[in-house]
């Protein structure tokens, strides 16, 4: 089996100490962070999420999954963030209200960082208040929200609502990204962009903020 196979087995399993051990073992023999990312951490999301949606892994078991790559990316982030921060632009960041997934928004702000945007994280759960707030104090030029549930995606439109109301709209670009999302659905709740990966976030962040 690859280190890359055995890296997706490790966070498929939960394997929090297995999964630091081979992330660092990858590292210091020279592979490439966005690679350990990619074909090892992610390859493993990639055999949990058909387990949990045919009901053979439950939230318990897919929590620990989540942590064990949580470990990993502690790791690597470093490695990926350390380029000089020259871009004084701030894109403000968060996982809508009543959702709790923060794996993808976690990898998209990682990316960000890693080129050079100045990047507000404000986690997951974050209320259409909490973004305008958070927009008002930062000075935002960007926004960033991330849907995982069908349920949940429908609080970005509540939040481009807000911000329409507050003034805010014309100052802001809007991007969203998740599972559940698509361009119709950007289209439809009047965001800028819809992305479906963190290399696409980057692309996109970078033509709004040129
Ligand atoms: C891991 C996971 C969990 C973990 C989350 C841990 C964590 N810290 O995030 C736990 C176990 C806690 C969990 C809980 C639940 N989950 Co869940 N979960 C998943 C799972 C398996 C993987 C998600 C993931 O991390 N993918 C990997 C990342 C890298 O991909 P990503 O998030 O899509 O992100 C990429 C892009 O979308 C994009 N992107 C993402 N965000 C953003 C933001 C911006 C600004 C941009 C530009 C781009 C961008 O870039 C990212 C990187 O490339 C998905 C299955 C799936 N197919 O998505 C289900 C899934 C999302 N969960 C689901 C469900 C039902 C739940 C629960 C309701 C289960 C329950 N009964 O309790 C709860 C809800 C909790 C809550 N209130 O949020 C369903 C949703 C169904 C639906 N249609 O709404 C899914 C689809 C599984 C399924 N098919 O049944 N879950």
């Amino acid at each position: 089996m690859s280190e890359f196979a055995q890296l997706a087995q490790f966070v498929y399993k939960g394997a929090a100490p297995s999964v630091k051990e081979l992330t660092q073992k990858m590292v210091d023999s020279g592979t490439s962070p966005m690679e350990i990312i990619t074909n090892g951490l992610l390859a493993g999301m990639d055999i949990v999420s058909p387990k949990f949606k045919n009901g053979e892994m439950f939230v318990p078991e897919v929590m620990m999954s989540a942590r064990a790559l949580g470990e990993g990316m502690k790791i690597l982030k470093p490695l990926i963030s350390g380029e000089d921060v020259s871009v004084a632009k701030t894109i403000v960041i968060g996982t809508v209200s009543g959702d709790l997934h923060d794996i993808g928004k976690n990898l998209v702000v990682m990316i960000l960082e890693s080129g050079g945007f100045n990047v507000v994280d404000l986690g997951v759960d974050v209320s259409p208040a909490k973004f305008v707030a958070a927009v008002k104090e930062n000075n935002a030029q960007v926004v960033g929200m991330s849907a995982l549930l069908t349920t949940t995606m429908l609080n970005m439109k509540e939040t481009i609502d807000l911000m329409k109301e507050e003034g805010l709209r014309d100052q802001v670009k809007i991007m969203i990204g998740g599972a559940p999302v698509s361009q119709s659905f950007a289209d439809e709740i009047g965001a800028d962009a819809y992305c479906a990966d963190a290399m696409a976030a980057k692309d996109t962040a970078g033509k709004f903020l040129k």
